[in-house]
């Protein structure tokens, strides 16, 4: 027994350390973000409608393959800038950070915030630990499985207000077909006539933030890749929220989805967009 406490204790010191390592990485990585001044000479389209990459987005990404490559080298390593949408084999046993070097890279060209770094890290294909720093607000959003989510430190929990008394947050996904958007404005119609308003803040892991903290009280977006919402999705439960896809399915972090975040107020009502509205 003393054996088994002691290694649970070691286990715990090892991942304070990882943890550690995560986060002072997520504050590296913001202080590129906020030193940087984007001007049109350094952004690059990335292909499809308002879809870009700025050599910000690769600068952030090369940092952090290093620092977090240190942190725990025997990690696999999923980011956006690389590109690799498809969920390898390998993915599904031990570790893989899956990282957003900036989301709401359309926002930070012109600065326009909120951009955030954001990354996630999967044990055997599932969530376990999830960081999110926005450099412009410095906030911290941290949790692991099992431990609760933080905002700089202090614990967070989703909020209790029925979706009658909270703010929705909704995504356009204006890189797919024209009746995905379509539709996630008519779904925005109809979550506004049951909600007091709708806010569109163009980082998905920043709105998952904001359903953890208990800011907005449901959040959906009809296509988002891994590295988007990865991270956010642990802090979203770690919180207290429930995070499915938009037909209420458990997630199953192999790549797209579309995604519908509530808190522990909303979770309890009958949330689910009607499926008449939906292209996804
Ligand atoms: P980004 O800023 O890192 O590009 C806004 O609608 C959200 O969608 C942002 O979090 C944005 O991330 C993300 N996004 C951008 N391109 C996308 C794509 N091709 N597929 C899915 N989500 C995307
Ligand atoms: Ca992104």
């Amino acid at each position: 027994m003393a054996g088994k406490e002691q290694s649970i204790r070691i286990e715990n010191e090892t991942n304070r350390t990882l943890l550690h390592g995560i986060l002072s990485a997520a504050r590296g990585a913001g202080a590129i973000m906020a030193g940087a001044s984007p001007h049109d000479e350094d952004v690059m389209s990335k292909g499809g409608r308002a879809n870009y990459v700025t050599v910000y987005d690769e600068k952030v990404q090369e940092y952090l393959l290093g620092a977090l490559s240190k942190v725990l080298p025997e990690a696999h390593f999923v980011g956006e800038e690389e590109g690799q949408e498809v969920f390898l084999p390998e993915y599904e046993h031990g570790y893989t950070f899956v990282v957003d070097p900036i989301d709401g890279t359309s926002n930070f060209m012109r600065g326009y915030h909120p951009s955030v770094t954001s990354i996630g890290l999967l044990r055997d294909g599932k969530p376990y630990i999830g960081v999110i720093y926005n450099p412009y607000t410095d906030s911290l959003f941290y949790a692991e499985k099992g431990f609760g989510a933080y905002e700089n430190g202090k614990q967070i929990f989703t909020s209790p207000d029925p979706l009658s008394h909270s703010l929705v947050s909704m995504g356009t996904a204006p890189y797919y077909a024209e009746e995905v958007t379509e539709s996630a404005f008519l779904l925005g119609n109809w979550y506004l006539k049951r909600s007091i308003d709708i806010r569109r803040s163009g980082s998905a892991a920043w709105d998952l933030c904001l359903i953890a903290s208990g800011r907005t009280g449901l959040f959906y977006e009809p296509i988002l890749c891994l590295w988007d919402y990865a991270a956010g999705a642990c802090i979203v439960e770690e919180a207290g929220g429930k995070i499915t896809d938009m037909h209420g399915r458990s997630l199953t972090y192999r790549g797209k989805s579309s995604i519908l975040a509530v808190t522990a107020g909303v979770a309890g009502e009958d949330y689910l967009p009607p499926q008449e509205l939906m292209r996804v």
